[in-house]
């Protein structure tokens, strides 16, 4: 029933026209990748769905996409081929640090009677060795970086780089952090044209059916022999364990890493057949700047190795 579902949800949203083009970079991508080195999709970002066909208005996922972001650069380091599907505009590895409001970038400097903006010192070193991080990632061909912004686009992309993973077999990893709308309006429900306001109008009703379970589809037939990790966010700490237990029961992948939206940047319980494990950044961690994606992507790593030595 769920599978009738998922195909179904590819039938009435067809393909994006830039999927050919995503297929030809992965492929090439991995066709770039050294015999002994591991792959990682790193998902990021929160997906959209339209509530119009001709789309002025739309309902949002949270995420700014630090944990993607961070965790794309570890796994880089880490040695591991990323690949990072991000929502359009939210952060990216490597220049996370210096994305905001430009008045946080740069200050102003007097110079005689004249002034110029230049980049702020506190940065500048940081700025430095990102780009030179950067490049090396480039040169070694560890990055590739594909966005997306809609439902749509990202489960199609989804889709295609499980595909296009397939090959590697086990030496595959998806790092499913992204934050995937629950629900969407189907295409034959939806307004062609701006839902309008206006006289006699008190009340905007919309009627939204869950999106398929894609995770099912990724486990069983898109890349059944890839280490599979999925993230589970909640706001009541109540449910948090339990719906990730369920989610890993349903789905029978190997790791949910659940969190909850106030405390994501410091608190994480890995969650897996017969344990939970919880993670939490000390008061010296957090002085000393360590991120939490430092010791998530270590775990996940040390499992990838644990599951292929099996
Ligand atoms: C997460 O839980 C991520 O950790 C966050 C990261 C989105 C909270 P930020 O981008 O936040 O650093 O601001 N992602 C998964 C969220 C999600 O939609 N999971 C689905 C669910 O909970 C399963 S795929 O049902």
């Amino acid at each position: 029933m769920e599978n009738e579902d998922a195909i179904r949800f590819f039938i009435e949203n067809p393909a994006p026209s830039t999927l050919s083009n995503v297929e030809n970079k992965v492929k090439r991508f991995i066709d770039l990748q050294p015999e002994e080195r591991n792959v990682v999709l790193v998902t990021s970002g929160g997906t959209l769905v339209p509530m119009e066909k001709n789309m002025v208005r739309y309902i949002d996922n949270f995420s700014a996409g630090n944990r993607g972001a961070a965790s794309a650069e570890y796994f880089c380091k880490a040695g591991y081929a990323v690949i990072f599907l991000y929502r359009n505009y939210s952060l990216m590895p490597f220049v996370r640090h210096f994305e905001g409001p430009w008045t946080n970038l740069f200050t102003k400097r007097n110079v005689g009677s004249s002034s110029s903006w230049e980049i702020k010192d506190s940065l500048k070193d940081m700025l430095n060795s990102s780009l030179e991080d950067l490049e090396h990632m480039e040169k070694r061909s560890q990055l590739l970086c594909l966005p997306y912004t809609m439902l749509t686009e990202y489960l199609w992309y989804l889709k295609t780089i499980a595909e296009g993973l397939k090959c590697l077999r086990s030496r595959a990893l998806f790092y499913l952090a992204a934050a995937v709308s629950d629900f969407h309006i189907p295409a034959q429900d939806m307004s062609e044209h701006k839902i309008q306001s206006g006289a006699g109008k008190d009340k905007l009703e919309l009627s939204m059916r869950p999106v398929p379970k894609f995770l099912r589809y990724l486990v069983d037939s898109w890349a059944p022999e890839a280490l599979i990790i999925s993230f589970k966010l909640e706001t009541d700490e109540n449910i948090l364990i339990q719906k990730a237990r369920a989610a890993l029961h349903r789905y029978n992948h190997q790791l949910v890493i659940a969190n909850l939206l106030t405390t994501r940047k410091k608190s994480v319980a890995f969650v897996i057949p017969d344990s939970v494990m919880w993670l939490h950044l000390s008061e010296d961690d957090l002085k000393n700047g360590i991120e939490i994606e430092d010791y998530i992507v270590s775990q996940c790593i040390k499992l990838h190795k644990e599951k292929n030595l099996t």
